[in-house]
């Protein structure tokens, strides 16, 4: 047995809106972009639409009764912008805020510190309309308008925010988190152009939390993968530091830097790919009351990187894997005279090629906290995993339990030797509809009962790995086994 976690870590999970409350269309509601994305991926791959989802938005009192039972205090979900303005501007939607309302009180109530997300993939589907969403700059003044009314409504209850998730997979994976009209598909510039108005959209619900909420923290959750060189030849590790620069500290300088990192802005100028940028933008990103509090990391696997000469096919951005089939990835990133990402032949990989890599957790925390000296928190990491609801109703996913186990180890050594860790929020809480592979991908400590086919009626089954978190939170990280 080890010793126990800092006094007063937050230990909980986290969902997202659009993938677990359902509700899509009801009580004033209208359309997000994923609500569009996802009925094309019904229609394409017969994965679930964002319809029902698990449903969160009637049984919210009910999963906070199961999140309490497990011990949590505190619970990471994002709030819907389509719930609350459904026009993506103009006259608040009573009933889509009260329903937020009511989550924060219930889980103040059952003592849990909301860690609340402001976006999370899902803009409305009517600004998408009127000019393109993401890919035009007006959304900044459209997310601050959102942003100001949700912080100024929760900023005696909620101390915590997250700002934008995870831009660096949206610029990789644009398709499946923005909707990208056909004509725009080639231009590859606008992947970047979304990730800058972004980055104003984040500095500003940043400078809002610092003055609007008293003692509130701000920051961004990234998606993150720590990457390592396929060997210890100088140029692998040339090409990992390369890989490092563009998809990760091309976001990690903007918020606690306040700019864009040299190398990978260098890349993207000759490549045509930099952004546009207004004058003031700069000026903005560096604004004190612009950089972030903390750094919310969302962790699932880590990634290899070897060299690539001049002359290479280049393939700009990472395949997927939409069968649930291992080996089934649609290729790698190759930037010749740059880096190539490829498998890391050492890590075994979930059945979607997610290298399982529990030590990646601890390499990533000490190396952030050495570079920033930031405060991190976990709002995302998990396995996801094909799961069987037995015939008694049991879920024995010791598969996750093994994953979260180890990671939590990693956080552990990482916390022993100084870094500042936050709080835990594994991926998820219940079981959600996943971003690219429906909802037979699950990551839940909750089985919720429903198929890509037929949602039923989202019954809630406690899994194995519930069972093993409570005693883990019960004895503050302690009794892990
Ligand atoms: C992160 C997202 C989550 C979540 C998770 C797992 O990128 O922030 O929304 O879904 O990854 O990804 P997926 O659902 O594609 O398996």
């Amino acid at each position: 047995m080890g010793k126990e976690f800092p006094k007063g870590f937050l230990w909980g999970a986290s969902t997202s809106a659009y993938q677990v409350e359902g509700a899509a269309f009801e009580d004033g509601k209208k359309a997000s972009q994923q609500d569009i994305i996802n009925q094309d991926s019904f229609e394409k791959f017969g994965f679930a639409t964002a319809e029902v989802a698990s449903d969160q938005y009637h049984h919210f009192r009910e999963d906070i009764a199961l999140m309490k039972e497990m011990g949590f205090n505190t619970y990471r979900f994002s709030i819907a912008w389509s719930r609350v303005f459904p026009d993506g501007d103009g006259p608040v939607n009573e009933k889509g805020i009260q329903y937020y309302r009511n989550l924060i009180d219930e889980l103040l109530a059952n003592g849990m510190e909301p860690i609340v997300t402001l976006y999370h993939y899902d803009l409305p589907w009517a600004l998408v309309e009127r000019y393109g969403g993401w890919l035009d700059r007006r959304v900044v003044k459209d997310f601050e308008y959102f942003a100001r009314y949700v912080i100024n409504e929760f900023k005696d209850k909620v101390k915590y925010w997250t700002t934008v998730n995870e831009q660096s997979i949206i610029v990789q994976y644009w398709t499946q988190k923005c909707y990208i009209p056909e004509d725009v598909l080639k231009d590859n510039q606008k992947r970047y152009q979304i990730n800058h108005h972004m980055n104003l959209a984040q500095a500003i619900a940043n400078k809002l939390v610092h003055e609007l909420v008293p003692g509130g923290l701000a920051g961004a959750p990234l998606g993150y993968s720590p990457i390592y060189p396929l060997t210890s030849d100088p140029k692998d590790v040339m090409a990992m530091q390369n890989a490092q620069a563009l998809r990760n500290d091309y976001y990690t300088d903007v918020y606690f830097k306040g700019h864009y990192n040299k190398a990978a802005q260098i890349y993207l100028e000759e490549h045509g790919l930099a952004p546009v940028m207004d004058e003031g933008d700069l000026e903005l990103l560096a604004d004190p009351k612009a950089i972030s509090d903390f750094l919310a990391l969302n962790n699932y696997a880590s990634e290899c990187a070897k060299w690539c000469g001049e002359g290479e096919k280049e393939i700009q951005w990472s395949g997927v894997n939409r069968s649930g089939k291992k080996g089934e990835i649609s290729g790698f990133e190759t930037h010749p005279g740059f880096y190539e990402m490829c498998a890391n032949p050492r890590l075994d990989t979930t059945d979607w090629d997610w290298a399982i890599d529990p030590q990646g957790m601890e390499y990533m925390l000490r190396d952030l906290y050495n570079r920033y000296n930031k405060p991190l928190m976990i709002t995302e990491n998990g396995l996801g995993a094909y799961d069987t609801l037995t015939e008694d109703e049991k879920v024995h996913d010791g598969y996750r339990i093994d994953f979260l186990r180890e990671n939590i180890k990693a956080m552990k050594r990482a916390i022993d030797k100084g870094v500042e860790v936050l709080a835990y929020c594994p991926w998820s809480a219940v079981d959600v509809l996943s971003t690219s592979n429906g909802v037979k991908k699950r990551y839940g400590l909750i089985y919720v009962d429903r198929t890509d086919s037929d949602a039923k009626q989202c019954a809630r089954i406690r899994k194995d790995s519930f069972y093993w978190y409570q005693k883990v939170i019960g004895s503050n990280g302690v009794d892990l086994d």
